[in-house]
């Protein structure tokens, strides 16, 4: 074992899809025959193998084979609801044999009823429950996942939730961003007061989770069943004042303009956005907020209405794309679907929604140190046996990742077991 190689790992007997910026007419910056270096956790080197200054031997500690197959950005899913206690699968049978989404709700259910669970649910519960929704994303190349509070509302639950979150990146293989949305629905104690919740928020659960480091970001669910735009605009400005990002599903069922207000306070990404007109498009494309693309949500809900794809790639917005992964719309656990439905429901070409899924959900996190392979970045990383890109988004129901790498550190894709 050479103890002077410059590199620690040297990848092999592959083809790359960098997804950079500069990705050419393919979309995918593919590199045949290609070589990928990695030191100290960070890619040293991509390009041809051919370009490898020496042999591989002399170059890196580890020489690994890529069998033939292709290696891309480890994928990144941007929008997640991952931690909460229970689930709604009872819920959906009832709504199959005719129940209302009233009388659900009068009974208990919809989203309270996830409220109710949460908040019953200790850590250790609700990590146990996570694990194995986390594991299937891990299995499919994710090395960073976005997870959102918002089924606790109080400030003990949204606490918990949060901490749940960070412990996921302790326990498992994966870098997790965390936001805050604890305006995401009107607790029950506050039944007839939206406007005193959004006080509490500001006055006391958004500073505390901050003052806790709980927090990478600020969401909302600013819909008419959700809240309005002058009331995201206060958590907003909270969270401006706490020097926290924002983010917001925007747009959803209805177009109350929630877009145009996260791109004012130069948001990271609105979320959703199948009822975005082209004045919310243009105001998000002045401020770089990425558009976030959520099928699995559009597909459960029966949506039919379209997000507007033509005028965001008119206007030069970044298209994310995710699984929304949450009990009650998108009981999604597979990014790689999200590919196939972009594609099918929303016709992206397999090559955007492979960089919704890498390069652009990185943006939509605020992180600029991943989601392309170039030299300096974080040696995250997923390798497929498959023989072209668009396989990844083609295939349904097929896992074709046979290794990932996270800052430098190979491993199966797989995660034995979902004990702690
Ligand atoms: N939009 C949604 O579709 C989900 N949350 C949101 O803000 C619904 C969450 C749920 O029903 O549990
Ligand atoms: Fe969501």
């Amino acid at each position: 074992m050479p103890t002077s190689a410059p590199w620690d790992s040297l990848w092999i007997d592959l083809s790359v899809a960098t997804m950079d910026s500069k990705a050419g007419p393919d979309g995918y910056g593919a590199i045949a025959d290609a070589a990928v270096g990695i030191k100290d956790g960070r890619i040293a080197f991509v390009g041809p193998r051919s370009a490898l200054p020496d042999a591989p031997d002399a170059l890196a500690t580890e020489v690994q084979s890529g069998g033939g197959g292709w290696m891309t950005p480890g994928l990144i899913d941007c929008h997640t609801h991952l931690v909460y206690g229970g689930n709604r699968a009872r819920e959906f049978e009832m709504r199959l044999n005719g129940a209302t989404y009233e009388e659900i709700a009068r009974a208990g259910g919809g989203i309270l009823s996830t409220v109710t669970a949460t908040r019953a649910a200790d850590e250790d519960t609700l990590l146990a429950a996570t694990l194995p929704r986390l594991d299937s994303l891990l299995a499919e190349g994710v090395t960073t996942v976005e997870v959102k509070s918002g089924y606790g509302l109080d400030t003990e639950t949204e606490t918990r939730m949060l901490c749940v979150a960070r412990r996921l990146g302790q326990v498992r293989p994966v870098e997790v961003r965390t936001t805050y949305l604890g305006a995401h629905a009107l607790p029950p104690e506050f039944r007839n007061d939206p406007d005193g919740y959004i006080d509490r928020i500001c006055a006391e659960t958004l500073p505390a989770i901050a003052e806790a480091g709980l927090a990478d970001a600020v969401d909302a669910f600013c819909e008419g069943i959700g809240f309005s735009v002058a009331q995201t605009r206060r958590v907003f400005e909270t969270a401006r004042r706490l020097r926290l990002p924002v983010k917001l599903h925007a747009e959803q069922l209805s177009n109350l303009g929630g877009a145009k207000l996260v791109a004012e306070f130069g948001g990271l990404s609105a979320d959703h956005i199948e009822h975005l007109d082209e004045d919310g498009v243009a105001a998000m494309a002045r401020a770089g907020t990425v558009a976030v693309l959520l099928p699995g949500a559009f597909y459960a809900l029966r949506e039919t209405k379209m997000p507007p794809i033509d005028a965001l790639r008119r206007h030069g917005v970044a298209m994310a794309l995710s699984t929304d992964n949450n009990p009650g719309t998108s009981p999604v656990c597979s990014l790689l679907l999200m590919l196939s439905m972009g594609c099918t429901f929303f016709r992206l070409t397999p090559a955007e929604a492979l960089a919704g899924v890498t390069r652009h959900a990185a943006t939509a996190l605020g992180l600029d140190d991943r989601g392309v392979i170039a030299p300096g970045k974080r040696a995250d990383l997923a390798v497929w046996r498959i023989e072209h890109p668009a396989e990844l988004a083609y295939a349904i129901g097929l896992n074709p990742c046979v290794a990932v790498v996270n800052a430098g550190v190979a491993r199966s894709p797989r995660i034995g077991g979902t004990a702690a």
